[in-house]
């Protein structure tokens, strides 16, 4: 991916700071976004190739995939450069204003002639239509829970017979002694990954009722709730998973 190329070091929580303010996607965050998330997330890489190869096999001819919380655009990346059908066009969306304009940068740099239309909004206001594929890569751990079966409502009415939905999430596990096992080895996947046990501490403050995780049951209940044939994780490291759900 392009926007992973020079790498600017992740050092937010490198620092102690008295009172850890809630996490949110400013430009200090978008700045170091490729070097926080490949270091943060388990997977992250091998997912970014995957969603490359499933829109090869589910993009539709005359349709759109959708990248929802975009970022800085490396799932639309990888879907671009993935779709092989004919006359397909990407809608990429983030409501942060930051992510959105380093988002734009990386698809200008970006070969690939299949139309994005990027733009800086909130993706439950978004209209879905004739969707192909809909990717939520970490992005519905950070909308409201009460808020979640109504977007996924609106992406299942909005895809094609056959559309997939992939959707990339942190999970909780109620098993109290599996989820202090899942935790603490992705804290050793932090620590080996560069990050001090105050990042990880601080970050985890920031992140509280920001990113709120639901278990991998309420997930498929809800997918199975709006419609989706089916539901099924195809991924999963840790507390990171991905499902594919198809129309
Ligand atoms: C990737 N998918 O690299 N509307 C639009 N965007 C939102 C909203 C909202 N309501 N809420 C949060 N976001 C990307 C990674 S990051 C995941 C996604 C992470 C956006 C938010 O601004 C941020 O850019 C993104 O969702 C989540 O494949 O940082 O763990």
């Amino acid at each position: 991916m392009n926007n992973t190329d020079d790498k600017q070091a992740d050092r937010i929580f490198a620092e102690p700071v008295g009172q850890v303010s809630p996490f949110c996607f400013d430009e200090t965050v978008a700045a170091v976004f490729p070097d926080m998330i490949s270091r943060s997330v388990p997977g992250y890489s091998a997912i970014l190739s995957m969603i490359g190869d499933i829109s090869e096999r589910y993009a539709q001819d005359n349709s759109t995939c959708y990248d929802l919380g975009c970022s800085l655009g490396a799932a639309t990346l990888a879907m671009r450069n993935g779709i092989q059908a004919k006359n397909c066009r990407i809608r990429s969306i983030d409501n942060s204003s930051a992510m959105i304009k380093r988002c734009e940068e990386a698809i200008a740099l970006d070969a690939s002639t299949i139309p994005v239309e990027i733009s800086c909004g909130d993706i439950q206001q978004l209209e879905i239509k004739k969707a192909s594929i809909v990717v939520l890569n970490f992005t519905l751990q950070f909308i409201d829970p009460n808020d979640r079966q109504t977007i996924l409502q609106t992406i299942y009415d909005g895809l094609l017979p056959g559309g997939i939905l992939i959707l990339s999430e942190k999970v909780h596990f109620d098993n109290t002694s599996h989820q202090a096992l899942m935790t603490e080895l992705y804290h050793n996947f932090k620590r080996v990954n560069g990050y001090s046990d105050l990042e990880i501490a601080q970050k985890r403050t920031a992140l509280e009722n920001v990113l709120r995780s639901d278990s991998i049951q309420t997930h498929q209940q809800r997918l199975q709730q709006c419609g989706f044939s089916s539901a099924d994780l195809w991924f999963q490291c840790f507390t990171f998973c991905s499902f594919i759900a198809i129309k």
